[in-house]
């Protein structure tokens, strides 16, 4: 290439990316009532910057060529510091290594740009393979702490190339600029992922949900548990009790995990969790909601039943197609709240909803009734209700 051309197809690749970061995104109009999903990803790879996937030096690269390609931008964890929204987004190489980065937007739906520099993690002193999942809490002790799954070999079976051991590593910081790495969480389980620090002290603790897992992959008879540390700097969680267990036929038949840190409300602390059923076509997450007391964080006192939201049209596709997983969500001070859902382990998007919502949702949904037949009768039971408003309302009409 000569470097007028270069210089043009340079010039080219900015615009396209301007133009892409400042797309407005708009609401979706056939919402369902509980939230209004967006028009547009907010984030996909194409909205890393160029110059951190390109060589920019004409000398080194006259060709132009991606030289560190970004493969996926996705699970990202969501906060909100002095009006702005960040996420953090779990940011995949074409070298298949996760890395985390910072995303910041003024409104929380469009206009996602990332920093300069992605987030260069500390490592313990057994340095891991690969990050992702991060979790954003900010505690009552005044630090953001971000949990997130530290994944290494599992030098035990070194024929076995995909033999790995997942656990919870932690950081904290005041700025998502400096961070501090502290010890992995200690569990009596062989293995976690999905680990969330709640915001606040519990009996003077600081207290965690973990998915205790017996493999890699395999959970086990396992859950959403719940466990209590003294100290956060080695946070250690000698008993863990599932509050949320997998069950057989239903939307965590194979397993389950806490999403983004519980949001509190005068009527309970309220979650998003992922649910996994294993299909002819691999493995289906979607995403569902409970609620636990505000008396005892470790008592689910709402569980609406079925799925919350499943991957739908394009969000379907991808690099690990047929999942929704969420691992981010904002509260703003008006009570509006930002949900932020990957689809497909390949892009961010953005359901908008209120906390009044939310509430009705995980309040008045039934729960799963069981089995087929108390379902029907469920479902029938509000038809019958239906149709006696419908007639009595346009007795004209036929429905
Ligand atoms: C991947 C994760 C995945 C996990 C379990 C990891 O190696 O990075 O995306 O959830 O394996 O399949
Ligand atoms: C997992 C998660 C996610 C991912 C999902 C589907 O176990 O931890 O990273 O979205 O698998 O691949």
């Amino acid at each position: 290439m000569i470097r007028e051309e270069f210089d043009k197809k340079l010039k080219e690749l900015f615009h396209q990316y301007q133009d892409l970061i400042q797309r407005s995104n708009e609401k979706e109009v056939d919402g369902n009532g509980i939230y209004d999903r967006y028009k547009y990803p907010v984030l996909t790879w194409k909205h890393t910057p160029v110059f951190w996937r390109y060589d920019l030096n004409f000398e080194t690269n006259p060709h132009l060529m991606e030289r560190l390609g970004i493969n996926t931008t996705f699970n990202a964890g969501a906060i909100e510091l002095n009006g702005k929204y960040y996420l953090i987004a779990r940011t995949e190489g074409v070298d298949v290594k996760s890395f985390f980065a910072v995303v910041e937007s003024p409104n929380g739906v469009d206009n996602f740009r990332f920093w300069d520099h992605p987030i260069v993690m500390p490592v313990t002193d057994n340095p891991e393979m690969n990050v992702y999942d991060i979790r954003l809490t900010k505690h009552e002790d005044g630090y953001i702490y971000g949990l997130f799954c530290a994944e290494r070999k599992d030098m035990d079976h070194p024929e076995d190339s995909s033999a790995a051991i997942a656990s919870s590593g932690i950081a904290r910081t005041k700025d998502l600029k400096r961070w501090e790495r502290l010890e992995d969480l200690d569990t009596p389980s062989f293995q976690q992922r999905n680990c969330v620090l709640h915001p606040e002290f519990v009996s003077g603790k600081y207290a965690f949900y973990t998915r205790p897992q017996e493999g890699f992959i395999d959970t086990g008879d396992s859950g959403i548990a719940w466990g209590l540390s003294d100290s956060i700097e080695r946070a250690r969680i000698k008993d863990q009790k599932i509050i949320d267990y997998r069950k057989y036929h239903t939307v965590k038949e194979v397993k389950n995990g806490q999403g983004p840190p519980p949001i509190k409300t005068d009527k309970g602390w309220l979650h998003l969790a992922h649910g996994v059923r294993r299909t002819a076509a691999g493995l289906r997450y979607v995403l569902y909601m409970f609620m636990t007391s505000l008396e005892d964080p470790s008592q689910v006192i709402r569980r609406p039943g079925g799925c919350f939201l499943a991957p739908h049209g394009i969000e379907r596709v991808g690099d690990v197609s047929n999942v929704v997983f969420s691992n981010g969500w904002i509260k703003k001070d008006n009570d509006e709240v930002i949900i932020y859902y990957a689809s497909s382990d390949t892009r961010m998007h953005v359901a908008t909803t209120t906390i009044e919502k939310l509430l009705d949702y995980v309040v008045n949904t039934p729960e799963d009734a069981g089995r087929t037949q108390l379902c029907a009768a469920q479902r029938d039971d509000m038809i019958n209700k239906n149709l006696k408003i419908l007639k009595a309302k346009y007795p004209e009409i036929k429905f």
